[in-house]
């Protein structure tokens, strides 16, 4: 049996380059090795206020994203996280088993936080709602950026707790992060993580950007005062550019110094821009040729959900067996 893979992301904001290398190309890259289940997380992306129509519409919009960037739904299920019950189910049981303290250390809810008159005690939650995620489908795998590293370690702690509690339910999840990729930085400020929440147009390159846009955003971005590419005195301005453009090329080491010692930076954004609009090119051909049949996506959304069901089912099933909750057909007394 194939190991299962679990991953999610938000919908909410627009789809960036960041987004693209440090998940969703990874989840392509691996789905034929796994049993996957991709996840939109709407129940995530209301821990801060979405205007409902637009949260309506950008699930969809993100789904579509997912089958564009070329997860096969033959092969993986993708799921609207409010319509398998069970992620909510199971987030309240985690809840209960996880210590306060172990919350009030998560550096995404201080960031976040920061940036909220009223902080709802959902942006608190999130992380267990995230393990329940990933708990619920037995994951062994959980392919993220860097930026989530913290919550998956959170999440091992809550899966090994619960199973210390109550008896060995959930699969310890490995992180998975790209091997290049893993945290791209804002064109605007190479020292702040790529951000959908980010305001400004210099920051980010959108998978649906036209070229014309990426181009300027990408001639745009900070560099330094270096005259050209200097791979031992380069500032994170530069080095996120050449980051960009190996993982998008898949470029070595030594082909990325050949290729740009010595470039001067205008000739550097060039090329870093023309493979850009090159990758994201089919991707969105394929968004438009996605997304003028809905009924498609509909039934893409439908029969992964009636594929991951059962397995959330049962998962929580055994949860609440194991914790002592009523059910009403009892499981074992192991
Ligand atoms: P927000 O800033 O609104 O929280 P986000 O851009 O971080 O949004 P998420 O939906 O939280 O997007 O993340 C989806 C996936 O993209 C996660 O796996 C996350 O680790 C990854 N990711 C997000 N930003 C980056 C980035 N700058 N570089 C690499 N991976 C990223
Ligand atoms: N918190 C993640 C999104 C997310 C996720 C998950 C990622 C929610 N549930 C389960 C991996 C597995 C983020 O990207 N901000």
């Amino acid at each position: 049996m194939k190991a299962r893979v679990l991953s999610g992301i938000q919908p909410s904001g627009n789809l960036h380059i960041g987004n693209y290398l440090g998940a969703l190309l990874n989840w392509v890259r691996i789905q034929s090795d796994y049993e996957c289940v991709f996840c939109i997380v709407d129940l995530h992306a209301i821990t801060v206020y979405q205007p409902p129509a637009e949260l309506r519409a950008k699930i969809r919009e993100l789904a579509a994203l997912f089958l564009a960037a070329g997860i096969d739904p033959r092969q993986s299920s993708i799921v609207v996280q409010s319509d398998v019950h069970a992620h909510a189910e199971l987030a309240w049981l985690l809840t209960c088993v996880t210590p306060m303290g172990w919350l009030s250390r998560m550096t995404q809810f201080k960031t976040k936080s920061e940036k909220q008159e009223t902080v709802g005690d959902g942006l608190y939650q999130y992380p267990v709602l995230m393990a329940a995620d990933i708990l619920l489908y037995q994951a062994q795998i959980v392919p993220v950026g860097d930026d989530q590293s913290q919550h998956l370690e959170l999440t091992r702690d809550i899966a090994q707790r619960f199973n210390s509690l109550y008896g060995d339910t959930f699969a310890v999840p490995q992180t998975h992060l790209p091997q290049v990729g893993a945290r791209i930085m804002g064109l605007d400020d190479p020292t702040a993580k790529m951000s959908k929440s980010a305001e400004g147009s210099g920051h980010a390159v959108g998978l649906l950007d036209d070229p014309a846009r990426i181009r300027k955003t990408i001639m745009r971005a900070t560099t330094d005062s270096n005259p050209g590419v200097d791979f031992e005195t380069m500032g994170p301005g530069v080095a996120n550019l050449l980051t960009i453009y190996q993982a998008f090329s898949g470029a070595s080491d030594s082909e990325m110094l050949a290729e740009f010692t010595g470039l001067r930076y205008g000739d550097l954004k060039k090329r870093v821009a023309e493979m850009v609009v090159e990758k994201l090119e089919p991707l969105q051909a394929e968004y438009r040729r996605i997304t003028a049949d809905p009924g498609y996506l509909d039934g893409v959304l439908r029969e992964g959900r009636e594929r991951v069901e059962p397995i959330a089912d049962a998962t929580v099933r055994v949860a609440k067996e194991r914790m002592g909750l009523y059910t009403a057909k009892p499981i074992s007394h192991g």
